[in-house]
């Protein structure tokens, strides 16, 4: 059985890390090793990016895009390993926050993001979508990005929304306002269809690419 790589997106509180981190456990207690980590990744870069308040959007886009380029390598490595990767937040996050809400042409950074990542994509990507609302009441503690206005969370969540509509393949949407046991056991029943489907390990590209048909909203 190959490795997966899986991503979990939203908007902030959407419940990506409690089922990412779920998603870990239940697959280890199954005997089938993962690295579940998250974006931004290395720490200096993180601390720059989520504190600092004087980022311009540019420089925001370069960081995150120079964090995911070493993350990518990492995440490349624990693949070739056989493990599958639960990754909370990857470059949709890039397209969706500083794309589709900071106002970057959208193209230019899908651009970016697959110079970054040298054309790695997962397999699937659970988005969590909630109204942007619930997401804010969830997450109490909020960092510099967490921080904008509603409108800016308002064009995340659409912008989510459009990327999930145009490759329906990849994406699985699911409503995170539904109670977590809910969540859990569609989460499993379709990784367990992954495992069990003919999914490729990275191709040459890089691009972990799924043989089977798309997927709707559930
Ligand atoms: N960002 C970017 O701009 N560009 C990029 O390329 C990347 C990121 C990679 C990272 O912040 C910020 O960087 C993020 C986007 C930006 N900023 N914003 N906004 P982070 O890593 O610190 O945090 P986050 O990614 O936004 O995640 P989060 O706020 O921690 O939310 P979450 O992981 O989706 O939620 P959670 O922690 O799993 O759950 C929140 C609470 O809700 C918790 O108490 C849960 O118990 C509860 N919960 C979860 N699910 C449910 C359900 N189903 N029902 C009821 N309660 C629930």
């Amino acid at each position: 059985m190959d490795a997966l790589f899986i991503t979990f997106e939203g908007v902030e509180g959407a419940g990506k890390t409690t089922l990412a981190r779920w998603l870990s456990e239940r697959l280890r207690q199954e005997g089938i090793p993962n690295w579940l980590t998250y974006e931004p990744w290395e720490p200096r870069l993180r601390e720059v990016l989520l504190e600092h308040s004087d980022l311009r959007r540019e420089e925001e886009l370069l960081l995150f895009l120079a964090d995911r380029a070493i993350h990518t390598r990492h995440i490349r490595v624990a693949l070739a390993e056989g493990k599958t990767v639960i990754c909370d937040r990857y470059a949709d996050s890039t397209l969706v926050y500083q794309g589709y809400a900071r106002g970057l042409d959208i193209d230019w950074v899908r651009q970016m993001n697959q110079f970054a990542t040298g054309g790695l994509q997962p397999v699937r990507t659970y988005l969590l979508d909630v109204p942007v609302e619930i997401g804010l009441t969830r997450q109490r503690e909020r960092n510099r990005i967490g921080a904008e206005e509603i409108a800016f969370h308002e064009r995340v969540r659409a912008g989510f929304l459009a990327e999930a509509q145009r490759e329906p393949q990849r994406f699985l949407v699911l409503d995170g306002t539904r109670p977590l046991p809910d969540l859990r056991e569609l989460v499993w029943a379709d990784v367990s269809r992954l495992r069990s489907s003919s999914v490729s390990v990275p191709s040459q590209n890089g691009a972990c690419a799924e043989s089977s048909s798309g997927k709707g909203a559930v």
